[in-house]
């Protein structure tokens, strides 16, 4: 699918901000691409869809996750982490994406996992680093991210994780898992 059909389809699933937000993912996954030799192509679509399902009506997206026998314990954990595996499972069925490893890259921008491939992790850090972001420390980030996949992630991680634990809010187990794995890796 070329650009311009995916942008007219996403447009209509997302607020104007947002569709800001999904352009700068998607520049900035394909300058992450060319940076590491991964298939820009690939991180085109996958950026463009990434959140696809964010403006879902929770009902749906809740049913979803039942029907299609997704980790249940999403359910427990805040709802902010629904679209992204839902997202992935919308994004077959209603535009008919059907590579693999552009689907994961979608199911898993919001908590990685262990393991990551390459464009997930493209994809996980150009969500976080996009020139819309602005959150305390982005800059570091952005610089770290040209150099070292890894280290970026992990610096994500820990400043999410972090986030997350001052307003008191739980950590999904997946986010945990992906900060230990990458940290054991480095050491
Ligand atoms: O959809 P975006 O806003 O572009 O970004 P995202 O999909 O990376 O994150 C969506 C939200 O999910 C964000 O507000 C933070 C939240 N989040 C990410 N990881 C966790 C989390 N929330 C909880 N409770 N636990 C997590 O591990
Ligand atoms: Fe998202
Ligand atoms: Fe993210
Ligand atoms: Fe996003």
């Amino acid at each position: 699918m070329d650009r311009e059909k995916a942008l007219s389809i996403v447009k209509e699933q997302l607020t104007e901000r947002r569709y800001i937000h999904t352009i700068g993912v998607m520049e900035t996954a394909v300058a992450l691409a060319k940076r590491y030799g991964e298939d820009e192509k690939k991180a085109e679509i996958a950026a463009i869809f990434h959140d696809y399902a964010k403006f879902r009506p929770k009902e749906e997206m809740k049913q979803i996750i039942i029907e299609q026998k997704m980790p249940s314990n999403l359910l427990i954990h805040n709802d902010e982490l629904w679209h992204a595996p839902v997202g992935a499972y919308l994004v077959e069925k209603e535009v008919g994406i059907t590579d693999v490893s552009i689907l994961m890259a979608i199911r898993y921008h919001t908590s990685g996992r262990m393991d990551m491939s390459q464009l997930e992790k493209i994809i996980y850090i150009a969500d976080y680093i996009e020139p819309n972001r602005n959150f305390p420390g982005v800059e570091e980030v952005r610089e770290l991210a040209f150099k070292q996949l890894d280290e970026t992630l992990i610096k994500i991680l820990q400043n999410t994780i972090t986030f997350l634990m001052k307003k008191n809010q739980a950590i999904y187990p997946e986010t945990i898992d992906t900060y230990n794995f990458f940290v054991m890796a480095e050491n």
